[in-house]
């Protein structure tokens, strides 16, 4: 039985299109800069936002009409609800899915039924993997909804919290392993702090180091050779992650030798909690090889916290796009829509629709960054701006050839700089429209 009798397989109708359950620039096989545009993108749907998502908000009840759900938390309304996002996902056209093992399948009484309500509902998602040819682009664990994380879980205080998300772990492995998963993120939900008067920030960071570096371990036992990602994100719902933004997770992989495993999944919105662009953030990670894969969301800049809405600002999606273009492309990675619909948009349709927005705006700011990058005038002004550095002193002191000494030598002779050129962010801002 379908869920979604009215709608039919989305298509690519082009620009000119009025339908808005139609594509109107992603056209997944249309080729861009030598691949198709469903190899560039590689969109994924999420499960918690999109299939468990209530609209339950901190002052009112769910809203969510889900005709689908029959209300309880057994593992036959898992299976059933997994159909379903099977079916929604090959009617919008979406290649990639991910997972935590919570959204999946319900918790059990104890660990061991938790397992088994994970292996059932697991072995539904692999035959609804190979009956649609929709594969898993991550899993992850939940460490953070239980109330037995209240304190964290490899940052805990308690060192059976520790033992216990090892549990967790160690099986999600196992299940993205047998799924095909390309990817593995941790997000640290509760590693973090409310309070450093009770806090031993060195031991806490310590023990998440170890947490990773058993993941590691274990990954390779069983040969799961899936990219590991870690999500920065600054704050929320501590005061403060410790995987506070892609500088501060770096340093912590630097720190704790686990750069080999790991790369980062970025996310818009955490981006901008933690007082960044994205497109900071993605540059950031992409210069130092760090970039794997991103949540694509946005927030609202009215308001201050992580509401996770579909990104629909082309703006946005092309400066993702350029980065994301310039590092050589995600893969094995993607574009995962973090997001949800708003508490307000309580229909099944309103899941296509926001599907439907975000991959498009992603076709077309991957389009225009094509168009921009072919044109190549932002990078010859970049190459122009720093051609200092290609001769001369510049080239000298990339060298190593200049020291302090020679500095002083050259400056003394040539007593004052050459001329500062402007910088033209106003002419740069107006170029970027063209493209739009
Ligand atoms: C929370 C968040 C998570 C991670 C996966 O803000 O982004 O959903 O993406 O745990
Ligand atoms: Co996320």
């Amino acid at each position: 039985m379908s869920a979604f009798p009215e709608i039919s397989k989305i298509q690519y109708e082009g620009p000119e299109t009025k339908n808005p359950l139609a594509y109107r620039w992603y056209n997944e096989d249309e080729v861009i800069e030598g691949q198709t545009m469903k190899d560039h993108l590689r969109f994924s749907v999420v499960y918690w936002h999109t299939f468990r998502g209530s609209g339950l908000d901190p002052f009112g009840a769910p809203t969510m009409v889900r005709p689908w759900e029959d209300g309880t938390d057994s593992v036959e309304n898992a299976i059933n609800r997994a159909r379903v996002a099977f079916e929604f996902m090959e009617k919008l056209g979406a290649p990639y899915y991910a997972f935590h093992d919570r959204d999946v399948a319900p918790e059990g009484a104890t660990l061991a039924e938790s397992n088994q309500n994970f292996d059932a509902v697991a072995a539904v998602l692999k035959e609804e993997q190979e009956r649609t040819g929709v594969k898993l682009l991550w899993g992850t664990a939940n460490l953070f909804s239980h109330p037995r994380y209240l304190h964290g879980a490899s940052t805990s205080c308690n060192a059976d919290a520790f033992a216990y998300a090892a549990c967790q772990v160690k099986k999600c492995l196992e299940v993205t392993k047998e799924l095909g998963g390309v990817n593995y993120v941790f997000w640290g939900g509760r590693e973090g702090y409310q309070n450093l008067l009770n806090t031993d920030m060195k031991r806490e960071l310590d023990h998440m180091a170890t947490f990773m570096h058993l993941a590691v371990d274990y990954a390779k036992q069983i040969g799961f050779t899936g990219q590991f990602l870690i999500e920065p994100k600054p704050k929320e719902p501590t005061k403060h992650q410790y995987d506070s933004d892609a500088a501060a997770c770096i340093n912590f992989l630097r720190a704790y030798d686990l750069t080999d495993a790991f790369k980062l999944n970025v996310e818009t919105n955490h981006a901008t909690l933690a007082g960044h662009t994205m497109m900071h953030e993605l540059e950031y990670s992409g210069m130092q090889d760090m970039l794997g894969s991103i949540d694509a969301n946005t927030g609202d800049l009215m308001l201050g916290w992580d509401t996770d809405q579909f990104p629909t600002n082309i703006y946005l999606t092309t400066e993702c796009m350029l980065s994301i273009l310039k590092f050589g492309g995600l893969a094995p990675g993607g574009v995962n829509f973090d997001a949800k619909v708003r508490r307000e948009s309580f229909e099944p349709m309103d899941l296509f629709h926001a599907h439907v927005g975000g991959m498009d705006a992603f076709a077309r700011g991957l389009k225009i960054a094509a168009a921009i990058r072919a044109d190549g005038e932002f990078d010859g002004f970049v190459k122009e701006r720093y051609s200092s550095w290609d001769r001369g002193v510049g080239a000298d002191i990339e060298s190593g050839a200049a020291k302090f000494t020679e500095l002083e030598n050259y400056m003394l002779e040539k007593s004052e700089i050459s001329q500062n050129v402007s910088g033209r962010q106003e002419m740069l801002e107006h170029l970027m429209n063209r493209y739009l």
